[in-house]
């Protein structure tokens, strides 16, 4: 019996490890650089961040569990001067060294990355392609910046020449727009508006991270990889919010609300709504409203949902991934490359 007991125990601990995704985030360029050295401490083990940079200087400062430093023999370590040729011959150089620093069970591939200069914009594409080639099985995410109209003109051509590419070689991409981060600041300050969409990315990030958890304990319902697959896979636009509030329509509102490429999420292809807060905020009824509220007002045939019951924050956080979404301000971004 006891040898029994032991083998039956063998066999749900490969299970449980089958279910955990790794998780792997790469951070191209000095956007992507920047983003995953403000936050890569905060990560639990499943989570392994990657630095990937043309700029030997940059990528020396950044934060990460590696860095990798790609066009050594073309770019000599200097950056890619706002070319994004010059950053996709860096990545195509090195792009083993890219590959070699992901895990070789990784399920789900982040990529971050700032659209209108040489590295990131450059380098994004190449790489989620190649892992499309070679990885057949895992979800490649793209979270990207678009550049302030005051970065000119030839910034924004660039953008939008990687932004399309990016959407046709990723399964999901998240946009985030400088420029609506300054409109909802109403501010003049360019740090500022680029620290609020780092701070918006960080919990994307952190919001899909906790979805792939696979905690247990009461009052646990957690989303399993295949899921998340299901509403990913090729489904190009995509939106990533996260709310808190006193009860869960103030948290879902807000979810709602914390948007940088105006999405409309009617009729996408499927949502992923997570819940968190205490036992006691965390009501049935209002957890199945919010999830009615997606399948029924926005027509999101597949809806699927998670709790977190936890004494973590004072309020409720709702984390909400929905796939194939809409956006006017994107298409418009896009049409005047009129291709
Ligand atoms: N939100 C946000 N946007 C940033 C940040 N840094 C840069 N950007 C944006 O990202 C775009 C690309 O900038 P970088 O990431 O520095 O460029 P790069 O990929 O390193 O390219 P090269 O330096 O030309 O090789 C810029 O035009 C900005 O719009 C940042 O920290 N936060
Ligand atoms: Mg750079």
């Amino acid at each position: 019996m006891a040898i029994r007991g032991r083998m039956v125990d063998r066999g749900l601990e490969s299970v449980e490890k089958a279910t955990e995704a790794k998780i792997n985030i790469v951070g191209i360029g000095g956007c992507g650089n920047n983003i995953i050295s403000a936050f890569y401490k905060k990560f639990p083990k499943n989570v392994k961040t990657i630095a990937v940079n043309t700029d030997s200087a940059v990528l020396k400062k950044a934060d990460a569990d590696e860095k990798v430093l790609i066009g050594r023999y073309t770019h000599k370590g200097r950056g890619a001067q706002g070319v994004p040729d010059l950053g996709r011959e860096a990545m195509e150089e090195d792009i083993e060294s890219v590959l070699r620093a992901l895990d070789e069970n990784v399920g789900i591939v982040i990529g971050i990355a700032g659209m209108g200069g040489g590295t990131g914009s450059g380098g994004l594409p190449v790489l989620m392609r190649e892992i499309g080639l070679r990885k057949r099985e895992v979800i490649k995410i793209s979270v990207v910046t678009l550049p302030m109209r005051e970065e000119g003109e030839e910034r924004k051509r660039n953008a939008q020449f990687s932004l399309k590419e990016t959407l046709e070689v990723s399964d999901v991409t998240v946009v985030n727009a400088n420029d609506l981060a300054m409109e909802k600041a109403k501010s003049v300050d360019l740090n500022y508006a680029f620290s609020m969409v780092n701070r918006k990315i960080e919990r994307s990030i952190y919001a899909l991270v906790k979805m792939q958890s696979s905690e247990t304990g009461p009052g646990y319902v957690n989303v399993d990889l295949s899921n998340f697959a299901r509403i990913s896979y090729q489904s190009g636009l995509g939106f990533i919010g996260v709310g808190r509030g006193r009860y869960i329509f103030e948290a879902f509102d807000d979810a709602l609300q914390d948007d940088y490429a105006k999405c409309d999420l009617t009729e996408a292809k499927g949502a992923i709504i997570y819940f968190e807060g205490k036992s006691v905020d965390l009501r049935v009824d209002q957890m199945r409203e919010a999830t009615d509220i997606l399948s029924r007002r926005y027509r999101i045939p597949t809806v699927f949902m998670g709790v977190r019951p936890t004494f973590e924050y004072p309020d409720v956080r709702v984390n909400l991934l929905v796939t194939q979404v809409r956006s006017h301000y994107v298409d418009d971004f896009l049409a005047e490359l009129g291709l």
